[in-house]
């Protein structure tokens, strides 16, 4: 017996040693969730209470900014209501039900993760070494580039995924790193309001609701008061780029005439729970008014449920533009609309518009874009096209456009959330199809990745189609140059590059969680190794130039989306499925995910 306990008691003391002598875990540490790991069980166990211990967590302070953004004297002031809803108190479950016994992390699929996590390990170990603080790495030059107005976009981009792969001294080194970002100076005079908003603001508020660093928060709130004064306009709607040193003298900033949707409808999820995490409800009430303009025009356009790719915050005119698509411009306006639901529920009416504006523009989408495209074994797939409205006699007539790319390869994910959010199996089921239609894409090209922009032979009738080979190739004929080395169905590659896009991969994650389908997981797979053949540098990973040709040329690109978001659901595919479960987060449009309050 004494002897037992003799040894468990230096077995204790060797792991505390272990313990106080590193400081933090080491990067082989667990997450708080079960992964398979090298540490033995009694060792997990300790840690996890180490980890679960408030003392444990390292004494960062954010150092405050060279100009302190809640001190500018708004011209314009936003007005403060209406109020933030309360928590939602009961949301469908989003989740296929895994259970503890049917979902087992197999050999298969731990090897996947390592892997995965392996790419993503090679990339960072280069930002660090080349490119630290910086906004991004160039991947074959090993240079760095600051393109978002320097405030270290790839270290703060990639937090949350430093913390889900359990790589705990990473993330705390960077928390460190991040606590001393200036937001007070910027390395350009303008600051891109949507690219702050979804990869810096969006990126502290994730690492702050898996880690609850108060640094982050503080930095966090930072930033979110920067793009506060973005509103300090004289119609209280956001301007696309902030003029920054103007911004801080407080006399009003010029909204501009014309710009893409996406960029005043991509701010609702942060905002919103940027107001959650600090109780202000002033960021809530924002941007609240700009979804209600979009809110109020919904069914006034020339296609009635959607907006057009262009519109005016000065004119407050969502309704004049002929143009649509869910792919790129728009893409996350539409994105936030379910998921502005899933974060803040229905029960106020300041929220109740997101369900209705989410399910309008989801039929109306479904009936007027989404297209069968007829491929040789007949799949019954999904693309989403465009459609332009143009007047014909007199009467609006839409026209579907069977152009795609990769950017609009996120509403497979999103109509298969949608589905779950508001129980319905037809938005499930197209959501299935169209993520399945990104994976045909991925598979059709000799590179086994799709291009960032293409157009497809349209079916005739989406329930009875059959491969035409006369159709084929008279096509063949009229586009000879586009044409020659595609893909049988495919009409052209008008823009053949990949450039580390997450869109597909993101809806191949959200439909394995939300079907627990094999087949997502395989395809995931086949992505992953295609991707990382293609894209790997000596230092990282970069952009191709032509996915229609084996062996193309790599481009010295490498966005911060790559650790972010792109890797970032490759992991999860292979991870445990409660690692950020969809029944306890919502993901930003840059896969940060925000916790969903419960009542
Ligand atoms: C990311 O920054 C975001 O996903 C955005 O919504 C669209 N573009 C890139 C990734 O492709």
């Amino acid at each position: 017996m004494a002897r037992i306990l003799r040894t468990r008691t230096i077995a204790f003391c060797a792991v505390l040693i272990v313990l106080l002598y590193h400081f933090l875990p080491s990067e082989n540490a667990p997450s708080l969730l079960p992964q398979a790991d090298t540490v033995s069980r009694a060792g997990t166990q300790i840690l996890a209470q180490y980890m679960n211990n408030a003392n444990a967590i390292p004494h960062i302070v954010a150092t405050k900014s060279s100009f302190l953004w809640n001190t500018v004297k708004f011209t314009y002031p936003p007005e403060l209501t209406p109020k933030l809803p309360p928590p939602v108190s009961n949301r469908p479950r989003i989740q296929h039900d895994f259970g503890r016994e049917s979902y087992s992390v197999t050999a298969v699929q731990e090897r996947r993760r390592e892997e995965v996590k392996r790419v993503f390990e090679k990339s960072w170990a280069s930002y660090k070494k080349h490119a630290w603080m910086k906004d991004a790495l160039k991947p074959l030059s090993g240079q760095y580039v600051d393109q978002f107005s320097g405030w270290a976009a790839t270290l703060v981009d990639s937090l949350d995924t430093l913390w889900m792969m359990g790589m705990r001294r990473d993330f705390y080194e960077a928390v460190a790193a991040v606590a001393t970002i200036d937001f007070g100076k910027s390395t350009s005079g303008s600051v891109n309001m949507f690219e702050t908003c979804i990869r810096y603001l969006g990126g502290l508020i994730a690492a702050y609701d898996l880690s609850g660093h108060e640094a982050l928060k503080a930095k966090a709130v930072e930033v979110g008061d920067l793009l506060y004064a973005g509103f300090n306009t004289e119609n209280r709607m956001p301007v696309d780029f902030i003029a920054f040193e103007d911004a801080k003298a407080g006399g009003g900033l010029y909204v501009e005439d014309t710009v893409v949707s996406a960029s005043p409808g991509t701010i609702t999820l942060e905002f919103s729970r940027l107001s959650q995490i600090t109780g202000d409800s002033k960021y809530y009430a924002a941007v609240s008014h700009v979804m209600d303009t979009f809110s109020e025009n919904q069914n006034k356009t020339k296609l009635p449920g959607m907006w057009p790719m262009h519109v005016s915050m000065r004119r407050k005119d969502v309704v004049s533009g002929y143009q649509f698509t869910i792919g790129g411009n728009a893409d996350s306006m539409y994105e936030y609309l379910p998921k502005a639901h899933a974060l803040l529920g229905s029960a106020s009416p300041s929220s109740a518009k997101y369900a209705i504006m989410s399910r309008t523009f989801m039929d109306t989408s479904m009936n007027n874009l989404f297209f069968r495209p007829m491929v040789p074994g007949n799949e019954d797939i999904l693309i989403s096209g465009n459609c332009d409205v143009i007047d014909y006699e007199g009467t609006p007539t839409p026209r579907l456009d069977p152009e795609s790319e990769h950017l609009s390869c996120f509403i497979g994910g999103l109509f298969a959330l949608g589905g779950r959010l508001f129980e319905n199996e037809a938005y499930l089921q197209t959501g299935a199809k169209l993520a399945r239609g990104c994976i045909y894409a991925y598979k059709s090209f000799p590179t086994g990745i799709m291009p960032e922009r293409y157009n497809m032979m349209l079916c005739p009738d989406i329930k009875n189609c059959k491969w035409d080979e006369e159709q084929w190739v008279s096509e063949r004929a009229k586009r000879k140059e586009w044409v020659e080395h595609l893909p049988k169905g495919f009409t052209t590659a008008k823009d053949p590059r990949y450039i580390l896009r997450p869109e597909a991969i993101e809806s191949v994650f959200v439909l394995w969680r939300i079907t627990g389908r094999d087949e997502f997981r395989e395809a995931a797979w086949d992505m992953f190794q295609a991707v990382a053949n293609a894209t790997d540098t000596p230092f990282a990973n970069a952009a191709v130039s032509d996915v229609t040709v084996v062996g193309s040329q790599q481009q010295d690109y490498m966005e911060s989306f790559w650790m972010a978001e792109t890797l970032k659901y490759f992991y999860l595919v292979f991870a445990d499925p409660e690692l950020i479960s969809l029944d306890e987060f919502v993901l930003n449009t840059e896969a940060h995910p925000f916790r969903l309050p419960k009542a």
